[in-house]
């Protein structure tokens, strides 16, 4: 007692356990006799949620008092792992909550361990996004995210003898002890119906199908502040209304509940199979479903801060909001703004449309023609047709502008308008949408100086050219001001500080500080200590022990055990032809086969290695597949040959997830971010690498061309063509001027030879020649960039052999990690897109 009155961490370690006890004993969902892992984790995350709640509430409070403009971001994904680690590192309670649990007979690093990944989202948009909260919460800007509380998230990954199999992922199993659900916030999203023209000449959207949208709210609590923010998530329910008793009670059971398993279909999985009609109806519920919710939640929101001056002006909507919309999946955002300020609330078209586009802005992830999102015209007339009429109303108002003001453009006008009338198959274009409603906005930004707010981004410096030079290039001449770049970034605090404590503690030892921690910059500092000795020596440490945690889990895994004394070389992200991990495993097999035939002697010189690949495949997209399939047969042959799994080893990372980037990432040497120059827009994993001291090699694209002028063209290995290049080189494959280099043909001969099983690879390899791919050969261009790929692994196995250069290489990509900060990216769109501003809870 005497101890810890004197110590108050101590002190709250012992609250902390008492209120681990009382959650245990009283939560409705275990039996209070039992005190397992499992109960452990539940009641951990309790008593945490307690704490976050009330941060929560005096956050929500004081915006309400305040009455910032607030931003809003609507994403079809969050990536966010798992959060228990996670808040109790930003709320600076690692000591106390792991001295409460040791009392309790446990480790913290145990119970961690037991918590689901929440994984509502794909790839690097929704880990973005995840990014995205933790920083607008630690920069205490008045945001919220939106999104969809998906039962079942994309799907789990297995990995058997036929390659990927999917199944539903179910993280809300026993319940998820973040959420906490509204039942005091709901709203009404239809579909369907018909539109109604009331006598006074004004519309309003009729009958159909009314499914209500309920919150659940995750509280995102900002490193070491009180601003604890709200992700919240829509679930979709019918009303107890809509059961037809009647019918019930006939014994027509799946007639009586139709609404009931519609409405529960909304939020069964993100991204449903859309070769379907109804997969395709599904996925645009999806998005409309959010937007309604969200743009209603809004709305009530800013008039619930109404001064208590009668009601606001609207015209000081876009004063008080900002709509982010992530990627084109929230498009709808901009019918819906407009249906319910003038349908609802009596705005008049221009009215609304100046509302409109000044309130809402656009970023842009990708230029792949397949992800360009493209919605049938009829499709849309029966699900939303009013949201149909304002489509056609915004298409040819923009049509007469151009028609009226830039004769130049006429046909160009084809291209530019929303509307796609193609009789074959006429469409909405959801980008054109986008930028044609998202205003450029002048007003007053930061401290007073009169600014203007682009509102059209991507996401690296390359993307936005590429968008501003080619995809948007005749937008660019309407509005040359409407395009800026953001470059993404990541938060240090996931991405280092706590899934790498070890690294993070030599970093605050050496710059004397831990302000790196929310000040990013600041690593620059470990530059001039590079080739220090003693700091190499501590780093070497760090790196050693995250590679043996690393291993082990790996072997746990996949049943393959691996030399933590080989070059750890990593390749994790979504499976996809344009991110080229086939190059990858055909550099594995090329390295094989050499391995294979040389003496044993020659074999001792060469450098060893474990290439890990993970990702998911796209559970429709074929070749992604068979790419994953290869990579598994490969390292079946590889790990097993006694000649050569001394100096090499593949393996197949399964159900690639937050929590298993967590754990590869700080034990990553080399990672390999190889896609064809133009395509990846930027890029958040190799960001996640670099600033954990991992050397990169990669071609010029996306946000490597930026990692590398930040970290030093001597600390990266570069190769392949430049995105400028890629057009002609495209054209010489496909006139067939293209000479393949041997090592690639033998490779490929090599991999088609049956040595790595029966499986039929010809498809997959020939999509590297002939007309296959994206109607021509070899579209992503592998064959031409093998070579220099080659080439630039050779020199990796030089430099891996120089272990002080290695290591000073490896602490040069730490310090130049600076820039790729979500808070600075963050800091950025605040600043030149939202203009909000910091606000502070007291
Ligand atoms: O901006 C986040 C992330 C980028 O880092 C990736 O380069 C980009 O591929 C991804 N884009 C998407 C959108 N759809 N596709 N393809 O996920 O965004």
């Amino acid at each position: 007692k005497v101890s810890e009155k004197a110590n108050p961490e101590a002190n709250e370690a012992t609250e902390i356990a008492g209120n681990i006890i009382y959650h245990a004993k009283y939560s409705p969902h275990f039996s209070p006799l039992k005190f397992g892992p499992e109960q452990a984790l539940y009641a951990t995350a309790e008593s945490l949620r307690d704490r976050l709640i009330q941060l929560w509430n005096e956050t929500y409070l004081h915006f309400h008092k305040v009455d910032p403009k607030q931003t809003y971001y609507l994403s079809m994904e969050y990536l966010q792992g798992r959060a228990l680690t996670n808040a109790i590192g930003n709320l600076d309670l690692k000591g106390p909550y792991a001295d409460a649990l040791r009392k309790l007979g446990y480790e913290l690093e145990e119970i961690a361990e037991q918590e689901k990944d929440a994984a509502l989202g794909n790839g690097g948009l929704g880990r973005l996004a995840s990014c995205f909260l933790d920083s607008m919460a630690t920069l205490n800007l008045p945001a919220w995210g939106y999104g969809l509380r998906y039962r079942h998230g994309l799907f789990k990954q297995l990995i058997t003898k036929k390659g990927q199999e999917e199944v539903a992922e179910d993280w809300l199993e026993k319940f998820s002890p973040w959420e906490i659900v509204r039942h005091d916030v709901v709203f009404p999203v239809r579909f369907f119906g018909h539109v109604q023209i009331n006598p006074d000449g004004s519309r309003k959207w009729v009958g159909g199908d009314v499914v209500q949208a309920l919150a659940y709210d995750v509280p995102i609590p900002g490193f070491k502040t009180k601003n604890t923010i709200s992700l919240r998530l829509w679930e979709a329910k019918a009303r107890a209304e809509d059961l037809d008793l009647f019918q019930f009670n006939e014994g027509e059971y799946e007639l009586a509940a139709q609404l009931h398993s519609r409405a529960q279909q909304i939020c069964t999985v993100l991204y449903p199979g859309d070769a379907t009609e109804n997969g395709k109806l599904l996925r645009l519920k999806q998005q409309f479903f959010l937007c309604s919710a969200s743009l209603q939640d809004i709305i009530s929101r800013f008039n619930e801060r109404s001064t208590g001056e009668g009601s606001r002006k609207w015209s000081e909507f876009p004063s008080k909001v900002a709509v982010q919309m992530n990627d084109t999946h929230p498009t709808l955002a901009i019918p819906e703004l407009m249906r319910l300020l003038m349908d609802d609330n009596g705005l008049g078209w221009d009215e609304a449309w100046d509302v409109t586009s000044k309130t809402v802005a656009y970023t842009n992830h990708t230029v792949l023609p397949e992800a360009l999102e493209k919605w049938s015209q009829s499709l849309m007339w029966k699900l939303l047709p009013r949201h149909m009429e304002i489509i056609e109303e915004i298409d040819k108002r923009f049509v007469q502008t151009i028609r009226s003001t830039r004769v130049d453009l006429e046909d160009k006008l084809s291209s530019l308008s929303i509307l796609d009338h193609n009789p074959q198959k006429p469409v909405v274009r959801m980008a054109n949408l986008c930028v044609v409603s998202s205003h450029t906005v002048r007003g007053p930004s930061f401290k007073g100086h009169y600014g203007v707010l682009l509102q059209v981004n991507g996401v690296a410096q390359l993307h936005s050219d590429i968008l501003k030079d080619e995809l948007f290039a005749d937008y660019v001449s309407i509005w040359p001001n409407k395009f800026q770049n953001k470059t993404n970034g990541i938060t240090p605090r996931r991405w280092l500080r706590f899934c790498s404590p070890e690294l993070s503690d030599i970093i605050t030892k050496w710059l004397k500080t831990d302000k790196w921690i929310t000040d990013l910059d600041l690593l620059t500092g470990l530059r001039q200590f590079a080739d220090n000795e003693e700091l190499q020596s501590e780093w070497a440490s760090a790196k050693a022990a995250n590679k043996q945690r690393l291993a082990q889990y790996i072997e746990r895994v996949t049943g393959v055990s691996i030399d933590t004394n080989s070059l750890f070389d990593i390749q994790v992200k979504r499976i996809h032809e344009y991110k080229r991990q086939l190059m990858n495993i055909l550099g594995v097999i090329y390295r094989f086969k050499k391995l294979k035939e040389m003496k044993p002697e020659e074999r001792k010189k060469t450098t060893p290695r474990t290439v890990m690949i993970g990702g998911k495949a796209f559970a429709t997209y074929t070749n992604a597949k068979r790419i994953v399939k290869l990579v598994n047969d490969v390292g079946d042959v590889v790990n097993s040959d006694p000649e050569v799994n001394e100096y090499l080893k593949v393996v197949f990372v399964p159900n690639y997830n937050v929590t298993v980037a967590e754990m590869l990432i700080p034990g990553s040497e080399l990672s390999q971010h190889i896609s064809t120059a133009g395509m990846e827009a930027s890029g958040t994993s190799n960001m996640k690498f670099a600033l954990n001291g991992c050397l990169i090699i990669g071609t010029l694209d996306g946000a490597n061309v930026e990692i590398r002028e930040e970290i030093g063209e001597e600390n990266f290995f570069l190769f392949g063509a430049t995105a400028d290049q890629v057009p002609r080189l495209r054209k010489e494959r496909e006139d067939g001027l293209f000479k393949p280099d041997p090592r690639f043909e033998e490779a490929k001969q090599f991999a088609k030879s049956g040595v790595f099983g029966t499986y039929d690879y010809g498809p997959l390899l020939d999509s590297l020649e002939g007309n296959t791919g994206y109607g021509r050969g070899d579209y992503f261009l592998v064959g031409y960039d093998f070579a220099s790929y080659m080439d630039a692994q050779a020199k990796v196995d030089e430099a891996y052999k120089d272990r002080k250069r290695w290591l000073e290489m490896s602490i040069m990509s730490t310090a130049g990690s600076g820039k790729f900060s979500s808070d600075r990216t963050i800091a950025q769109y605040a600043k030149e897109i939202w203009n909000i501003e910091a606000c502070p809870v007291p």
